[in-house]
């Protein structure tokens, strides 16, 4: 049996990470059975979450995942796509979570009212008397994490403006295509709806969200992806 450790779900999300979702939808399109438990990343092998168990091999990271589940279990997300359509892909995998993220973590960690909001509220299992300063020093190394990656450099106008053109960019590519190369969701479908659904979060009061609902599809596209593979979730 596989089992994915996840975070669980949060803010009418599946999970507040999208890499997590990424990885459950990636599950749910190879059509296999697994659970999914909840994890800690402090104790994941590469210290960041989703990570799949299949019979004692461990896999972290969604990209890992996904190749273990190609190669392991014989599954092809990429039926019908071509080596061009691969190639666009890869990049605008990477593009949403090696840039998009940030982005959205910068407004959910730095930006207090959000903070309060929604990730503050995973720090509730921490015991009282140590709460606020086990929420002060997360809280610093995320800030240190996005000054590093660089995104917290730029003011907010200019990571909208970043971000815009992420979420342009995949507008761009899904045209008025149900899925991104065509009528069947393929392997980047479970990314591009992983951080479409997490910027269209209406928990928070987002620039982001602002900034994809300039493109309606975006929206059409997420709700047609949660239609087909979420929905016990959203019933
Ligand atoms: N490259 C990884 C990224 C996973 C990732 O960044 N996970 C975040 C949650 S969205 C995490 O676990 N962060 C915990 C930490 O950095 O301490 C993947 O594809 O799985």
């Amino acid at each position: 049996m596989l089992v994915l450790e996840t975070f669980g779900p949060a803010w009418g999300l599946t999970d507040p990470s999208p890499f997590v979702t990424k990885a459950i939808v990636l599950l749910e399109m190879s059509g296999l059975d697994y659970e999914t438990r909840p994890g800690d990343p402090r104790k994941a092998p590469k210290g960041k979450m989703p990570v799949l168990h299949d019979n004692g091999t461990i896999v972290p990271d969604t990209t890992f995942i996904r190749r273990h589940l190609e190669k392991a279990h014989g599954i092809d997300f990429d039926r019908g796509v071509s080596d061009e359509q691969k190639a666009v892909g890869w990049a605008v995998e990477k593009m949403l979570e090696d840039n998009l993220y940030w982005a959205v973590v910068y407004e959910r960690w730095a930006i207090d009212e959000n903070f309060d909001k929604g990730p503050r509220h995973f720090f509730a299992i921490v015991p009282a008397v140590v709460r606020p300063l086990i929420v002060w020093m997360v809280r610093r190394q995320v800030r240190r994490d996005l000054w590093g990656q660089g995104i917290a450099r730029h003011n907010m106008d200019e990571i909208v403006s970043l971000a815009g053109s992420s979420l342009a960019s995949v507008a761009g590519i899904l045209g008025d295509k149900p899925y991104l190369f065509g009528d069947d969701p393929c392997g980047t479908d479970a990314t591009v709806y992983a951080f479409v659904s997490n910027v269209l979060c209406d928990h928070f009061d987002s620039a982001l969200k602002a900034a994809a609902e300039k493109h309606p599809t975006l929206e059409a596209y997420a709700k047609r992806m949660e239609e087909r593979y979420f929905v016990d979730f959203i019933t």
